[in-house]
């Protein structure tokens, strides 16, 4: 019982759900299951309530109102801005005034100054919607740079579809699989492939809320989405990661997996992981294909559509020879449409491709690895891509913070764990760290708090007065 496109949300089409009794149920998130024709209904009567808006903020919590709420979105045709629920007053406020969303869709936040449309569970319209056109913006995603707040990536319908379906194909991804994941609601990774994806193959999604190895093992799905982290964690409850043996394939992406968690996967669950390789900006441009070779350490080969190159500094053509490094540029049909109100932000090349601001090298065969970014200022900590920028604007809005420099320091558990070397104004206390570390949390988002605070007399600088980072890793 195959769907197709053309809708985006193609296991959603109306037809299908009036005349599927046959259909999987869509979503199970929060305790709650709801069949396609429950989250149908109930999304075109959220629809109905705000076809007319431009742009909504949605409070990405892992709940069947989030799932409701942005499928609602989709079916009106009105651009979603998810919204991290811990998100911290300046971060909330930067999204809001950046994105210009109208409303908030479900739950606010308290003291909102934006009107509130509620989302009712049990509310259902049957009214259909014309499909809106490939171009039109579905979400825009607030994802860090290495300097300044974080910049709103606009992705279109048609780029959303393209990439699911160039996933679908390497994963052999169809209706008969259960998905699971637990990732968070606001990301590519949680939203777009794992919750969006199932609604466009057919497959039902299990959320199970926090990704736990516990959880993971309990879910019984066939296909596992999850970041490094996740993986790492799984590996170390070799009880609970004997349970996955029974799925078909398991999935890594967002960082880099290390070899030793790859091999330990594989020793327990007898499924060598698949990676993949994708930013907010690009979605998924590489993988490893069911059908196709996994190699630790290495993401495998471009998707249906997208192509690769690299270019060195004088950007010259870098040899695809497995061992020459080069910055990665890529191109295809899942790209987004650019940073909204940065139209110059020089990412793209004159002759159309994007710079990903990664290194890599790519052999004969195609196959791909990620060497590292080319910017100390990006950190990846968890799966979560955090510019040091950010928070090291926040922590010197603290009076007692006089200079401050922020790095990603190598993490077995996170891949790279946010630590802040501070030359505080009067004098450094314990108190003081856990207050700075605070202090981030409610500026920005929870994953965005330093790990580790350092206090240092004086920071690392060059003749010209910029901080030398690479001293401080
Ligand atoms: C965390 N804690 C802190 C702290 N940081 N306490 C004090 N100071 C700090 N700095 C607390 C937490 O609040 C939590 O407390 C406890 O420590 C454990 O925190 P943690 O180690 O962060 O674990 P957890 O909260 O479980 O988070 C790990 C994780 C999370 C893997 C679940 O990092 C995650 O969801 N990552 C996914 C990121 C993602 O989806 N990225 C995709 C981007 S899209 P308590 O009390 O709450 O237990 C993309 C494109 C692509 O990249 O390619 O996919
Ligand atoms: P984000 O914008 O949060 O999507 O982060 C994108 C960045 O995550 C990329 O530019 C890479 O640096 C990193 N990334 C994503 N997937 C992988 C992977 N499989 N291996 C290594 N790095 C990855």
């Amino acid at each position: 019982m195959p769907y197709g496109p053309p809708l985006l949300l193609a296991s959603l089409n109306p037809i299908a759900v009036a005349a599927g009794a046959d259909i999987p149920d869509a979503v199970t998130i929060d305790d709650a299951t709801v069949s396609r024709s429950d989250l149908l209904g109930a999304a075109t009567s959220v629809a109905e309530r705000i076809s007319r808006a431009d742009r909504v903020a949605i409070l990405a919590e892992p709940t069947l109102r989030t799932v409701i709420a942005v499928v609602g979105c989709l079916i009106a045709g009105v651009t979603v801005i998810p919204v991290p629920p811990d998100s911290g007053t300046a971060e909330r406020e930067h999204i809001l005034r950046d994105s210009g969303a109208q409303a908030w869709l479900g739950v606010a936040p308290e003291g909102t100054d934006l009107p509130v449309v509620p989302v009712r569970l049990h509310a259902r319209s049957w009214h259909t919607y014309a499909e809106p056109d490939p171009s039109a913006i579905a979400f825009i995603l607030y994802t860090s740079g290495t300097t300044g707040p974080p910049k709103g990536v606009m992705l279109s319908r048609g780029a959303i579809a393209a990439g699911l379906d160039a996933l679908a194909d390497a994963w052999a991804w169809t209706w008969k699989d259960t998905l699971v994941h637990g990732l968070p609601l606001f990301h590519v990774h949680g939203l777009i492939l794992g919750l969006l994806g199932p609604l466009r193959v057919g497959s039902p999604v299990i959320h199970t809320g926090k990704p736990t190895p516990e959880a993971y093992a309990a879910a019984a799905g066939s296909l596992y989405f999850g970041v490094p982290t996740v993986w790492s964690r799984i590996v170390e409850k070799p009880e609970l990661a004997k349970e996955l043996s029974k799925a078909r394939l398991l999935v890594s992406g967002s960082a880099p997996l290390p070899v030793p968690v790859f091999e330990k996967l594989t020793e327990l669950t007898g499924h060598a992981p698949i990676e993949r390789y994708g930013m907010s900006e690009t979605m998924i441009t590489l993988s490893t294909r069911a059908d196709g070779e996994r190699r630790p350490g290495w993401v495998g080969t471009p998707v249906q559509g997208v192509e690769t190159r690299l270019r060195d500094e004088a950007d010259n053509p870098v040899p695809h020879d497995g061992e020459s490094i080069g910055a990665l540029q890529v191109r295809g049909p899942m790209l987004f449409a650019g940073y909204l109100n940065r139209p110059d932000t020089g990412d793209w090349t004159d002759d159309g491709w994007f710079r990903t601001g990664d290194v890599a090298v790519i052999d004969a065969e195609n196959f791909h690895r990620i060497v590292g970014r080319e910017s100390i200022d990006l950190i990846k900590s968890g799966g979560f891509r955090i510019g040091a920028g950010e928070i090291e604007t926040a922590l010197l809005g603290h009076p007692a913070v006089a200079e401050v420099a922020v790095v990603g320091l190598p993490d077995d558990d996170l891949g790279q764990r946010i630590v802040a070397f501070i030359v505080a104004r009067d004098g450094s206390s314990d108190a003081l760290a856990t207050e700075l570390t605070a202090y981030v949390g409610e500026q920005l988002s929870a994953h965005k708090r330093p790990r580790e605070i350092r206090f240092v007399d004086t920071l690392p600088r060059n003749a010209m007065g910029k901080v030398q980072k690479k001293l401080l890793v």
